[in-house]
């Protein structure tokens, strides 16, 4: 059973005039190409290939929008940092991101996926600046959890802890495994509440 029983794909945007009208609140899911944003996904709502993932990187350069709830959205934004997209490919994300972001009422919470073995980049800094500009609450999965022995794990969930400090909030996840749904799915529900 989902969690979200009413969940279901809306709509997929190309392009700023595509974006679903700016009302209720919804939860975007930023992360470096090939992070695990999708499986993610898939692993909150409890639907396999809800949101579609894929084994070759950068293929979604579309923000794709689902429904929770009522007028409750996940947003699934288009991975970045893929280095084998042409430049007009990175001109047409970066555009897109940013018509997303500049005006966003209905935003109301970011969750970043996060490679457990890469841990935080830069591209994955500047969305949580971006976030914090705005005064959207961030929230980090560093996910792909199974891929590390449990310590090693640990060990980078704190020293990510310390450089995030009060810039968002972290835990391990494994899409895999489903390990740390609940909790993410608590703080996914309060930014949505
Ligand atoms: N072991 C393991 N593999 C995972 C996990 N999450 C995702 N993967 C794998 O990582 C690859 C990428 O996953 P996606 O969910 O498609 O990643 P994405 O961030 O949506 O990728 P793009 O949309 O291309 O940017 C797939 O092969 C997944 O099976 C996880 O928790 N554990
Ligand atoms: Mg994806």
């Amino acid at each position: 059973m989902s969690h979200y029983p009413q969940a279901s794909f809306l709509t997929s945007a190309h392009q700023p005039s595509q974006f679903l009208p700016d009302e209720g609140a919804e939860v975007a899911f930023v992360g470096r190409s090939n992070a695990g944003k999708s499986s993610a996904i898939n692993t909150l709502v409890n639907q396999r290939n809800f949101a579609r993932t894929s084994k070759s990187p950068g293929r979604t350069q579309l923000i794709n929008f689902f429904r929770l709830w009522d007028d409750r959205r996940l947003v699934d934004l288009p991975g970045y940092g893929y280095a084998r997209v042409s430049r007009a490919m990175q001109k047409h994300w970066r555009e897109l991101m940013e018509a997303y972001f500049e005006d966003r009422q209905s935003l109301a919470g970011l969750f970043v996926i996060v490679d457990v073995r890469r841990s935080v980049g830069d591209f994955d800094w500047q969305m949580i600046d971006w976030a914090s500009q705005i005064g959207v609450p961030v929230h980090v999965l560093l996910t792909k959890a199974d891929k590390l022995k449990r310590g090693a794990a640990q060990n980078t969930l704190l020293q990510a802890k310390k450089e995030l400090k009060d810039a968002a909030t972290i835990q391990l996840f494994s899409a895999l495994k489903r390990d740390g749904d609940d909790e993410a799915r608590k703080v996914l529900d309060e930014m949505l509440k």
